[in-house]
């Protein structure tokens, strides 16, 4: 594969491509996926944001690693709507980094309208001079995670999209780096935040830049100008120990033509069921860093999975709280279930922000509560998705009968 000017590099790939294929469906399809691993390592593919079945969640934890030269069948039916993803979680941190991530885009009965649909998967990758990806951790992307030196926008550098001018683009994004944070911004346009991981949001919302943390999805709206070329840049952001340090960089140039469109940006509101929130007390998980003698270690209460106190809700609706203890900023992600925020730093989220979430970013020194129903039985994963920090330690499990 050749990434902008550099050498060629050697990939891991998904049927031959890197993002791997788009997969399309609809809501209520049932999935079938015939792996066979030509890899040299054992590896399993998770789908992220995806509600499967326990033994379909490619985790470790169930004994079900798919070993050098085996295949497993990945079957489920998908049950939501939205813009997922599919990746390795095993050595997560090496085998994701080498290209095997893909996308899962699954259409609901009532889809916003737009004159064109563009999925953008973004990542960034750490080539060496001859091409090759490094591997080599060392302390500062021990701590704060392999960031590359190469944006990949769809697999390529700095690629042109076309989109229609004076239409309406729905931008369905999602971060698949090892560590960088996303901060989209692009001069002179706006973006309509339509929804995120799982859902829409209750009300769409503009904004100028957006966020998108390892692991998250965004679903935005753009309506471009009549005509002309608009950089799409990842600006600078501090996640803590100097991230923010950096200039801003490009990821895309965003060329718009063609003819106005009468297409209006999405406006109206989505009932977004409310969880209701349990009197139980909520389950509190503490993410912590220390960095001692070069070794760089990360937890989860105070323990480094696979060390950690396995959390035992019982089936049903529970209350969580992740607690940010660290010097930097943390991207939560849960396996199996959507949660919904109820507040950020004790202060209430607003109904009008309700949306389902499975990625959510825990900023230094701050925590969140949520609320989320449990309603499939198994062993689920949760953890930070800066994946040096899941396998560093920060990773914890909920058991449910
Ligand atoms: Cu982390």
């Amino acid at each position: 594969m050749r990434f902008g000017d550099a050498p060629p590099t050697e990939v891991w790939t998904y049927n031959g491509t890197v993002p791997g294929p788009l997969i399309e469906a609809n809501m209520g399809d049932r999935l079938v996926v015939d792996f066979q691993n030509d890899l040299p390592e054992a590896t399993t593919i998770h789908w992220h944001g995806v509600r499967v079945p326990n033994s379909m969640d490619g985790v470790p934890l169930m004994d079900n690693a798919v070993p050098a030269g085996g295949s497993f069948r990945y079957e489920f039916t998908l049950k939501d709507s939205g813009l997922f993803w599919f990746h390795p979680h095993v050595r997560s941190a090496i085998q994701v980094q080498k290209g095997l991530y893909g996308v899962i885009r699954v259409r609901g009965l009532a889809e916003p309208s737009s004159d064109l649909e563009q999925v953008l998967v973004l990542d960034d990758i750490k080539l060496r001079a001859d091409g090759s990806i490094s591997e080599y951790l060392d302390d500062a992307s021990a701590m704060i995670g392999r960031q590359g030196n190469t944006l990949l926008a769809n697999g390529v550098v700095h690629p042109l999209l076309r989109l229609p001018a004076g239409g309406v683009t729905r931008l369905r994004v999602v971060n698949t780096a090892n560590a960088r944070y996303f901060t989209l911004g692009a001069a002179g346009l706006k973006f309509l935040v339509f929804g995120t991981d799982g859902s829409p949001y209750a009300k769409p919302f503009e904004a100028e830049t957006v966020m998108l943390v390892p692991g998250e999805r965004l679903d935005l709206f753009v309506k471009g100008p009549a005509s002309g070329d608009v950089e799409l840049m990842a600006l600078p952001y501090e996640r803590g120990h100097m991230t923010g340090n950096a200039s801003p960089l490009a990821v895309a140039t965003l060329r718009f033509s063609g003819k106005p469109s009468a297409t209006e940006l999405p406006a109206e509101p989505t009932d977004i069921e409310a969880l209701p929130v349990p009197a139980s007390p909520s389950f509190r998980i503490a993410l912590s860093e220390q960095a001692e003698a070069g070794n760089i270690r990360f937890f989860v209460n105070e323990r480094q999975w696979p060390d950690v106190a396995a959390w035992t809700p019982g089936a049903g609706v529970s209350v969580f709280e992740v607690v940010n203890e660290s010097e930097m900023d943390h991207p939560f992600h849960l396996h199996g279930f959507f949660f919904q925020v109820l507040s950020r730093n004790d202060v209430a989220e607003a109904s009008a922000r309700r949306v389902w979430k499975d990625t959510i970013n825990i900023p230094a020194k701050s925590s969140i509560k949520a609320v989320v129903r449990f309603d499939e039985p198994g062993r689920w994963m949760y953890h930070c998705h800066i994946l040096e920090h899941a396998e560093g330690g920060m990773m914890g499990e909920v058991s449910i009968p």
